[in-house]
């Protein structure tokens, strides 16, 4: 059993832990709105992304797309069964987009994983999980050792299926619908540096038409952008 200052991240405000200079900046920010809750830090930004940029971003998504995996695998085949782009970090959209988030967050683009992006057809989702990763579980050390564990996620919805696709926060009972261009950002991380149950969220099955988002997670230490993991 790990002890709580084994798993705390350790401060380092452009790594999005301590929590309060993000949390400063998107509630300074007019155009956020705030979750209430005091369990979780939750934030939403309508219209982050313009239609146009996001029609450009599913059609790369599109090109490109291999299974979705998890880590700590619980033996369910279907508890993650959309697909995934590695989006290409060289591209100039994709450069912008990754500036756009990097501004809008304020953290270090070193601690930032390269952008992914989603694709939910109907009947796809991704059942409750959290984004860090499981202290006691079996892959923490292969995905935490370099870098630590995800502080901040960085959610946005590219466009909006006909039916379904939400993403539940279950322990704080909310619901956010899909909309073209909506940005979501939660900390997984509570104040005192342990992961965040309460993080806890389903990209929930599509029910009609297609669904995209993409996301972005920013880790405790620098991210090896050599090793590609
Ligand atoms: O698609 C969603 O609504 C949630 C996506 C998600 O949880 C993830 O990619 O980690």
């Amino acid at each position: 059993m790990q002890k709580t200052d084994e798993i705390a991240a350790r401060p380092n405000p452009r790594s999005g832990w301590p929590i309060e200079p993000v949390v400063a900046r998107l509630g300074a920010d007019d155009r956020v709105q705030r979750v209430p809750s005091p369990k979780l830090d939750l934030f939403i930004r309508r219209r982050f992304l313009t239609p146009e940029m996001c029609t450009e971003l599913v059609t790369m998504i599109d090109a490109r797309r291999r299974p979705s995996t998890i880590s700590d695998h619980n033996g369910d085949a279907a508890f993650r069964t959309s697909e995934t782009c590695d989006l290409d970090s060289i591209d100039p959209l994709v450069e912008r987009l990754d500036a756009m988030i990097h501004d809008f967050v304020g953290l270090d683009p070193a601690h930032g994983e390269p952008v992914q992006g989603q694709r939910y057809a109907v009947g796809q989702e991704f059942k409750a999980h959290t984004d860090y990763f499981e202290p006691s579980g079996f892959d923490f050390h292969r995905f935490c050792s370099e870098s630590g564990n995800r502080t901040w996620t960085v959610m946005v919805y590219l466009n909006e299926p006909e039916a379904g696709g939400a993403t539940r926060f279950k322990a704080i009972d909310k619901t956010v619908q899909p909309e073209t261009g909506k940005l979501l950002a939660w900390s997984n991380l509570r104040a005192n540096g342990t992961p965040n149950p309460s993080t806890l969220h389903h990209g929930m099955k599509v029910r009609a038409g297609t669904k995209y988002v993409i996301t972005k997670w920013f880790r405790e230490r620098p991210w090896d952008w050599r090793n590609g993991s």
